[in-house]
């Protein structure tokens, strides 16, 4: 069977900001399916996020075509991450039984509401956006937050870079007295992260950074108490075991996550989490944004422990939703 390519929209429950005021009412992306070298038929999804991959549905297109034809391997990082989930060799024998995840909270004036509900369903971490509103406002929300969750899961937090240093330093002293497990990207200048763990000895995550490094020049990062892969924006499965080994080397947690894709990628980031997670919570919380999937029936992701097999188990993709392009 030779390659094809769709295109989809998805409806989201609620509208989804992204970076510099632009909001997304619906997913789009594409899919690959191929043959296997085994005979089956592989599915992968190639969903660049707008405002976060620099490559769009077009470049997708194109570079897979490109593949089709020729068999060059797409490099955009969403294309490359679709050609290798759907040629993989069906899902790898998975190493852990589990995937465990955070909960993902938007922050607002829900946000203590919900995490007090994660952590009853059962929630080991959740996951709060900051650096959206003032400091003091990021604060007192933390605070609730950390009060909700009463110890039963840890706090995670991402400002993915919206502060000046005089900002991030106010909020870690805000902070202070509320152990938080780390924070994603706290600082519009992301040289001086170093800086920031030695002088507020706040753990910090690296998200965006890890976009514009290779896994070789991370033991120069080593002050970072994780960094966050996710494979829609850097490039798959060859991408995510690269970085996993550097970080392993050096200490360092690896948080697997989403970019609001279908349950067609998240089935391999799921089966890539069953391979190197570790136990750590991982940050496929994203699925819950999604008003409807390509896969029938849906994904039961919405819950703090998967059942790596249950979850890997039903593949069946809804071609009536799809738009074949090539
Ligand atoms: O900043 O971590 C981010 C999703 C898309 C784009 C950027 C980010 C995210 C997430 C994924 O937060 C969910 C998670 O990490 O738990
Ligand atoms: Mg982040």
């Amino acid at each position: 069977m030779d390659p094809a390519l769709f295109t989809f929209r998805l409806p989201l429950v609620r509208p989804l900001p992204l970076r510099g005021g632009v909001t997304l009412t619906e997913r789009e992306g594409c899919l690959v399916r191929a043959a296997r070298a085994d005979g089956s038929i592989g599915w992968g999804e190639a969903s660049p996020l707008p405002t976060f991959n620099r490559e769009t549905m077009d470049d997708v297109i194109r570079e897979v075509v490109a593949w089709a034809d020729s068999g060059a391997l797409p490099q955009m990082p969403s294309a490359r991450f679709a050609v290798e989930s759907a040629t993989r060799k069906h899902w790898p024998t998975t190493r852990d039984a589990v995937v465990r995840l955070n909960g993902l909270l938007v922050a607002s004036n829900a946000a203590p509401e919900q995490a007090r509900r994660l952590a009853e369903a059962g929630y080991r971490a959740v996951k709060l956006k900051v650096g959206s509103a003032d400091v003091q406002t990021d604060i007192a929300r933390v605070q609730v937050v950390h009060n909700a969750l009463n110890g039963r899961a840890t706090l995670r937090l991402d400002a993915n870079r919206q502060w000046t240093w005089a900002q991030a330093t106010r909020f870690a002293e805000g902070i202070q007295e509320h152990h938080i497990e780390y924070i994603e990207e706290p600082l519009a200048d992301a040289s001086r992260l170093a800086e920031f763990v030695a002088s507020t000895s706040v753990p910090i995550a690296l998200d965006e950074s890890v976009l514009e490094m290779t896994p070789a020049q991370l033991q120069d990062h080593a002050y970072a108490t994780a960094i966050v892969l996710k494979p829609t924006f850097g490039g798959g499965w060859t991408w995510a075991e690269a970085w996993h080994a550097a970080a392993s080397a050096l200490g360092m947690e690896v948080i697997l996550s989403a970019a609001f894709e279908s349950g067609v990628g998240l089935q391999h980031l799921v089966a890539m989490a069953a391979q190197f997670a570790d136990g750590v919570p991982v940050g496929l919380d994203t699925y819950r944004w999604l008003a409807a999937d390509l896969l029938r029936p849906r994904l039961a992701l919405a819950q703090p422990t998967l059942n790596v097999a249950d979850v890997l188990r039903h593949t069946a993709v809804d071609e009536g939703l799809l738009t074949r392009i090539a």
